[in-house]
C-alpha cells in the first residue's frame, strides 16, 4: 500500500541544509581555533581564487575594492578580507543547502517514504541503516573528498598534521551527513505541511514544527559557538605583545621643524594598522620551531638558517620603509610605513656563494607565492634585506612571520612574506602576480595625497587672514620626493613645505598653509621625485602597473 505522505522535496532539503550547515561551520571554526585544525571554507575559497584565471581574479578584486570604497569602508584591506570570508562562508552554506536539496529529491525519486522510517520500528539508532541515513553519509562523503584534497593542498593555517586534518575533515563531514539523514527520516515521519502535500492534512504542522525546532536549536548553537569563538580570538590576541621599538625611542626626525597638520595620517603606521594584502583568506601560521630558511639551487654552499641563526649570525640593519600595494588606487589606504629589521640578503649570499651561471633568486613562500630578484641587484643594494622584525618585535603573523623580503622601489607584489626557501636560478622568471598579468618590474609610481583640509577651522574663519592648514603625504618609492605643490581651483601651483622624512624610502609628510578665501574650492596636489621628475598626471588604473593621476579634494562652504 502506498503511503500518501510524500517524503520531503528539494525546498525542504535546501532549508534543512542551511539549518544544519551553519552550526557545522561553527564547529569547524571552533575546531580551528581550539585545536588548530583547518577551516575548510577558507581553504576552498583560496583554492578557487588561485585556480581561476588571473583577469577574472583581478576583476573580482577591483570590483570589491571599488565597492568597498563606494560604501566608505575606512580600512579597505581589512574590509576586503572580511568580504572574502563572508563569500567563503556563504559559499559553504549554499553548497550544503544545494547538496541536501539534491539528496532529498534523490530519496524522493528512489521512493523512500515513511515506510523506511525507523521511528515506526521503534529503535532509536535503527535509522542509521535507513536509506535516509545512507544517503546523508554518502552526500557527506562526496563533499568531503574534494574538500579534503583541496584543504591538504592549500591550507597554511592548520597546526595539525595532514593525517589529523584529513581524518577531521572526513569525520566531521560524515557527521554532518548523518545529521542530514536523520533530519530526512524525521521529516519523512512527520506529516507534510499543507503547502507541500498540496492538500489539507490532518496534522499539517508537524513537518514545519520539526524544521522550526531544528532551526531554533541551530540558531542557539550558532550564537553560543560564535560567542565562544570570539572569546578565543581575544585570548589569542592578548597573548602576543612585548615592548615595541617606538615605545622606547624617538623617531629619527623628532626635531624636524615642519609639523604634520592635524588629520594627517600617522607618520609611522602602528603595526596593527599596517595594511595587509595576500592570497590567503587567513594568514599562514608558521611555527618557528619547525621552520628554517633553505637556500639552494645554483649555489656552492647550500645552507639552512633557523630564525635564531639569522638573528645571531648577521649584524641586523634597520630601515624605515613605506610599502604600497600595486592595487592601491590614488589616495587609497593600501600603503603603510614601518621600521623593518633584518639581514642584508647580500651578506647571506656571501655565505652560500651563487655559482657563475646563476642570475636570479627565486623566493618561495609557504602559501605558494613566489617572486624573483636579480642577484646583481642584491649585490649592488644592501637595502635588499630579509626582514624578521617590525618596530622591534617579530613580524606579525599576517605580515609574514617569520621572514619576508624588502626590495626598495618595488610594489608589495614583488616582496614575498612567509618565505621558506630561496633558490639561485639561471635567467629570470615570472612571479605569482606577473603570470597573472601584472607588471614585471612593478616599480612604485610617485604619488601624492591630501589627507586633510582644515575645514573645521574654516568654519570659524572670519576674515581673509585666517590660515587653513592642508596636509598629506607624498611618496616615490626609493627615489625620494624633492617638491610638493598644491593648486587651489585653477590657480598657480604653489610649493608646500616638506617635513624631513623618516628615511629615503618612506613617504614624506607635507603641509600647505592656505590663506582662507570664502566659497567652494578644489585642492589638487602633485609631487616631484628626488631628481625632479614630475609625478605622472595622466590617470591610469591600478592594473597592470599601479595607479597614476593626481589627487584632488573638494570642500563646500
Ligand atoms: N607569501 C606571500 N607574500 C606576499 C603576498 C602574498 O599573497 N603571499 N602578497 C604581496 C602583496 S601583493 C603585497 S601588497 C604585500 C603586502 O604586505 P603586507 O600585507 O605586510 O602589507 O605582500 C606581498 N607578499
Ligand atoms: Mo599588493
Amino acid at each position: 500500500m502506498v503511503d500518501d505522505r510524500r517524503s520531503p522535496g528539494f525546498f525542504t532539503g535546501a532549508l534543512t541544509g542551511v539549518v544544519l550547515t551553519i552550526p557545522f561551520i561553527v564547529v569547524l571554526w571552533l575546531a580551528s581555533g581550539l585545536a588548530g585544525l583547518p577551516f575548510v571554507p577558507f581553504d576552498v575559497f583560496d583554492w578557487v581564487a588561485r585556480t581561476l584565471p588571473g583577469p577574472l581574479i583581478t576583476f573580482g578584486i577591483d570590483t570589491m575594492v571599488a565597492g568597498l570604497r563606494t560604501v566608505g569602508a575606512a580600512d579597505i584591506s581589512q574590509a576586503a578580507k572580511t568580504a572574502e570570508q563572508i563569500v567563503a562562508i556563504t559559499g559553504m552554506v549554499a553548497t550544503g543547502a544545494a547538496a541536501t536539496g539534491v539528496l532529498f529529491v534523490a530519496l524522493q525519486r528512489a521512493g523512500v517514504r515513511n515506510a523506511d522510517s525507523p521511528f515506526r520500528a521503534g529503535s532509536r539508532w535503527a535509522f542509521l541503516r535507513s536509506r535516509s541515513s545512507i544517503g546523508g553519509l554518502f552526500t557527506g562523503l562526496v563533499i568531503a573528498v574534494p574538500v579534503l584534497l583541496i584543504s591538504l593542498s592549500v591550507n597554511v593555517t592548520a597546526s595539525t598534521g595532514p593525517v589529523a586534518d584529513a581524518a577531521w575533515i572526513l569525520v566531521s563531514f560524515l557527521g554532518w551527513g548523518v545529521l542530514v539523514g536523520w533530519a530526512h527520516s524525521r521529516l519523512g515521519t512527520a506529516a507534510p505541511t499543507a503547502t507541500e502535500a498540496g492538500e489539507a492534512s490532518a496534522v499539517p504542522l508537524d513537518r514545519r514544527r520539526f524544521l522550526v525546532r531544528l532551526g531554533g536549536a541551530s540558531a542557539a548553537f550558532t550564537v553560543v559557538g560564535a560567542a565562544v569563538a570570539s572569546r578565543l580570538g581575544s585570548v589569542v590576541r592578548a597573548a602576543s605583545g612585548g615592548t615595541s621599538w617606538s615605545d622606547l625611542n624617538p623617531l629619527p626626525n623628532a626635531d624636524a621643524t615642519v609639523l604634520p597638520v592635524a588629520g594627517t595620517r600617522a607618520e609611522l603606521t602602528p603595526v596593527p594598522d599596517h595594511y595587509r594584502i595576500d592570497i590567503n583568506t587567513r594568514p599562514p601560521v608558521v611555527e618557528e620551531a619547525g621552520w628554517s630558511l633553505r637556500i639552494g639551487g645554483l649555489v656552492e654552499q647550500p645552507t639552512e638558517f633557523t630564525l635564531a641563526g639569522l638573528r645571531a649570525e648577521f649584524e641586523p640593519i634597520h630601515q624605515f620603509i613605506t610599502l604600497a600595494c600595486i592595487s592601491n588606487p590614488i589616495a587609497g589606504s593600501l600603503t603603510s610605513t614601518q621600521r623593518w629589521t633584518g639581514v642584508p640578503l647580500r651578506s647571506i649570499l656571501e655565505r652560500v656563494r651563487p655559482s657563475g651561471t646563476a642570475s636570479h633568486l627565486r623566493i618561495t613562500s609557504v602559501d605558494g607565492f613566489h617572486e624573483v630578484v636579480g642577484i646583481d641587484d642584491v649585490l649592488a643594494d644592501e637595502r635588499i634585506m630579509l626582514t624578521y622584525a617590525w618596530d622591534g618585535l617579530p613580524l606579525p603573523v599576517r605580515n609574514g612571520f617569520p621572514l619576508r623580503i624588502y626590495i626598495p622601489d618595488r610594489y608589495g607584489m614583488k616582496q614575498p612574506k612567509w618565505i621558506e626557501s630561496i633558490e639561485a636560478i639561471e635567467g629570470p622568471e615570472d612571479g605569482y602576480w606577473v603570470t597573472r598579468g601584472w607588471d614585471r618590474e612593478a616599480r612604485m609610481n610617485a604619488t601624492s595625497v591630501i589627507d586633510t583640509v582644515g575645514v573645521d577651522m574654516m568654519i570659524a574663519a572670519a576674515d581673509t587672514d585666517t590660515i587653513i592648514p592642508i596636509g598629506g603625504i607624498a611618496h616615490a618609492g626609493a627615489r625620494g620626493v624633492s617638491r610638493v605643490e598644491v593648486r587651489i581651483d585653477d590657480g598657480e601651483w604653489q610649493p608646500a613645505r616638506l617635513r624631513e622624512p623618516l628615511s629615503g624610502t618612506t613617504w614624506v609628510i607635507w603641509r600647505f598653509d592656505w590663506t582662507f578665501r570664502e566659497g567652494d574650492h578644489t585642492f589638487t596636489v602633485r609631487c616631484f621625485e628626488g631628481d625632479g621628475t614630475p609625478q605622472i598626471e595622466r590617470r591610469s588604473p591600478v592594473r597592470p602597473s599601479g595607479a597614476t593621476g593626481l589627487h584632488a579634494e573638494q570642500t563646500m562652504m
